[in-house]
């Protein structure tokens, strides 16, 4: 007896985070009472697959948070209906005359207004998936609990391109994926099609992502072989009805290995037509295929340089072949050579020649810092100093150098950190965002990438606080000045619940959490400091990989006087990549942010802060603070358990039990590491480290996903 009382109290089935943020469980009877007034019925066609996938969407997303659902109609005939379209798809909405224009493509606007008398909620783009878009959005204004009923919103994209880049190999192995392996199933596609593509799709089209490129930027040829075109093309098929796009990464010595060419030389006609043939192929097949990402001349990856030409030659003859069809060609800018004397310079000194001098259906991919996705970096000096060229940002989504699955560090705060970070090229206002959003320059070609955290773990993305990081860089990419606090509200909301006493401080972890992170992990401007290729754990002693700028040595430079990169005018003048007003702070210690002081600087141990404390005691205080605020955040963690259910509040626990002990092994190997260099003692007050630094120093890991599997 005791035992059906039990089960019958459960929910259907244990919660395992596979529904992501479109978790739509019954809302409070109270709200839901109040929200069923505003959808009674549900007035949308169903003559294109769109139109099909919105109704459901809808269905079952009103029927889930409100236990009742809308009954469905042709026209309005009740107060408290839903009518969803186009202009040309309802004549109804049509009737309205409403103020669509500015919505493009893909916006919508939501208003409530009153239909052959009856008080009506419309939602409304130029499009199909435009109204999908509203749709998604309606949804989640009745799953976060916003009063429904004098609506009157419309919103469009900032971003024209909004892509997930999946790291993914042919064979499922994921590179930097640290929740499972790869979601696409190569060997059954296109016969079979998983029906998890369909709630990948759904999640994307929620947050309005618009393209995803499907396999690695590390690229093998083999993927544009017909074989695989036909694979591409079944994910194409299943994307399409929610206004998502399929990339592919192209391999640049794809005409040799496939081609049976002798050259990849894009100058070269045989190999330009190659390539032609090739997107005809493609089109044939994917109608709206996207386009190409490409790295080429980047660690390893062959490029345009093997033949003597640059990456404006390699990515215009790429775009030529795609450009008849409408698609695009994003051109990475990750480039670094071992001759430089700093890596971070190197982009901009191979890019910034080459403003103008690409085609118009050409975006550069660059990434938010100059280095390589580090817990903090300055923004690319790139961001501004090309002008004549669309530039598209990229962002690790997965965090490679941020703890991996387990640890809770949300990304929305470093993202908007990027964004919001003035270039001053044009004047005071001149932000990264408005240089990626094309308004700055007057671009229309935009776009963002994020590198995807996605894998077959039933959660996708590891951990269940990582799906916050999928969606804050979906709502950021349609619009680059959303606020990450506000985002992070609007997840939680979705993801757990809407009890004030649950929101409030789990934002407040989460808006926390990367700053614990940057400082258990690479404070003051460290960077790069992360265990040799694999990227897990601390390694600042390391010097064991082939090249310098793979070494942690490299970047901190720390010696018996200081620690720091110098790179100011006496050193290796990075600084003045940037624009003057913000190349000036950045050149002087006493101006620059004290955050990234040695990303800038060496400075002797016993530099005074603005504190008044020295450096040395400001490291070792912030390496200290880093585990705190992750103590911190178990404790607030630990308050939250049974406001959500058992299964996701453990796993997080548990995951936050890691990430202490981890943040706790990164202070204490840095600062055994640093101070055998400074040879200074522990400021007063500070614990010392548990081990020694031999001890640090021998651990050793094989087998780190992500990574060692190939
Ligand atoms: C680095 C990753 C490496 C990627 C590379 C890239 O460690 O796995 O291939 O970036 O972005 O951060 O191309």
């Amino acid at each position: 007896m005791m035992l059906v009382i039990a089960l019958s109290a459960s929910p259907a089935h244990a919660e395992d985070g596979y529904d992501l943020w479109l978790r739509y469980r019954p809302l409070r009877t109270e709200q839901a009472a109040v929200f069923q007034h505003h959808a009674s019925q549900l007035v949308i066609g169903s003559a294109t697959p769109t139109q099909t996938v919105t109704r459901q969407e809808l269905l079952r997303g009103l029927g889930g948070l409100l236990s009742q659902t809308p009954t469905l109609s042709d026209t309005v005939t009740r107060d408290g209906a839903i009518l969803v379209g186009t202009p040309t798809s309802s004549p109804l909405i049509q009737h309205l005359q409403l103020d669509t224009q500015g919505l493009g493509n893909e916006g919508y606007l939501i208003r409530s207004v009153v239909v052959e008398g009856h008080p009506v909620t419309v939602i409304v783009g130029n499009s199909d998936v435009g109204a999908l878009h509203g749709a998604f959005q309606f949804l989640r204004l009745v799953q976060t609990g916003q009063p429904i009923d004098h609506l009157d919103l419309h919103d469009a994209p900032r971003l024209k391109l909004r892509v997930l880049d999946h790291w993914d190999y042919l064979n499922g192995q994921v590179e930097r994926g640290y929740a499972g392996a790869s979601i696409w199933d190569w060997w059954k596609l296109p016969d079979w099609r998983d029906p998890r593509y369909t709630d990948y799709a759904r999640a994307n089209a929620s947050i309005g992502i618009n393209g995803t490129v499907v396999n690695n930027v590390n690229a093998g040829a083999e993927i544009l072989t017909s074989r695989y075109l036909q694979k591409v093309a079944a994910l194409a098929d299943v994307f399409r009805p929610y206004g998502i796009r399929v990339y592919i990464s192209a391999r640049f010595s794809a005409p040799i290995e496939i081609g049976g060419l002798k050259t990849a030389d894009p100058l070269d006609p045989q190999v330009q037509r190659w390539w032609r043939a090739k997107a005809d192929e493609i089109y044939k097949l994917i109608p709206d295929f996207g386009g190409f990402l490409v790295k080429a001349n980047s660690e390893g990856q062959p490029g345009p340089q093997d033949y003597g030409r640059t990456h404006a030659d390699g990515a215009n003859t790429l775009a030529d072949a795609v450009a008849p069809h409408g698609g695009v060609v994003m051109w990475r800018t990750f480039v670094y050579s071992p001759t430089n004397e700093d890596r971070a310079k190197q982009a901009y000194d191979e890019f910034k020649p080459l403003d103008g001098h690409f085609r118009a259906n050409v975006l550069l991919q660059t990434k938010n810092g100059p280095v390589d996705f580090q817990p903090r970096e300055p923004f690319s000096p790139l961001f501004g100093a090309m002008p004549k060229t669309p530039m598209m940002m990229e962002l690790e989504i997965t965090k490679e150098y941020l703890g991996f699955a387990t640890h809770l560090v949300y990304l929305g705060p470093l993202f908007e950190e990027v964004l919001s970070s003035d270039t001053m090229t044009h004047g005071k206002g001149s932000t990264v965002a408005r240089v990626i959003d094309g308004s700055l320059d007057g671009h229309t070609l935009t776009g963002m990438a994020g590198v995807a955290n996605i894998g077959t773990d039933r959660n996708w993305s590891g951990s269940d606080f990582n799906q916050a990081n999928w969606y804050v860089f979906g709502r950021l990419a349609w619009n680059p000045t959303l606020s990450s606090r506000a985002i992070a509200e609007e997840w939680v909301r979705m993801t757990f619940t809407n009890n004030e006493a649950f929101v409030k401080p789990v934002v407040d972890m989460m808006m926390g959490s990367r700053e614990a992170a940057v400082d258990y992990m690479t404070p003051l401007g460290l960077h790069h400091l992360m265990g040799p290729g694999h990227h897990y754990g601390p390694a600042p002693w390391d010097a064991s990989e082939a090249r310098a700028d793979w070494r942690p040595v490299y970047y901190h430079r720390a010696d018996r006087d200081g620690i720091g990169f110098d790179r100011t005018r006496t050193g290796s003048d990075a600084v003045d990549q940037y624009a003057p007003p913000v190349a000036a702070p950045f050149n002087d210690v006493k101006q620059t942010p004290e955050q990234l002081l040695l990303w800038f600087h060496h400075v002797p141990w016993n530099y005074r802060m603005r504190s008044g404390q020295t450096l040395w005691y400001e490291l070792v205080a912030h390496y200290t603070q880093g585990v705190d605020d992750v103590k911190k955040m178990r404790e607030t963690w630990r308050q939250m358990d049974g406001y959500i259910d058992p299964e996701r509040y453990q796993q997080v626990a548990a995951f936050l039990a890691i990430q202490e002990k981890e943040a706790q092994w990164w202070r204490d190997a840095c600062i055994a590491y640093f101070q055998s260099i400074s040879g200074l003692p522990l400021p007063p007050g500070f614990a010392p480290p548990q081990h020694s630094l031999q001890y640090y120093e021998s651990l050793k890991f094989d087998n780190v996903p992500g990574y060692s599997a190939w």
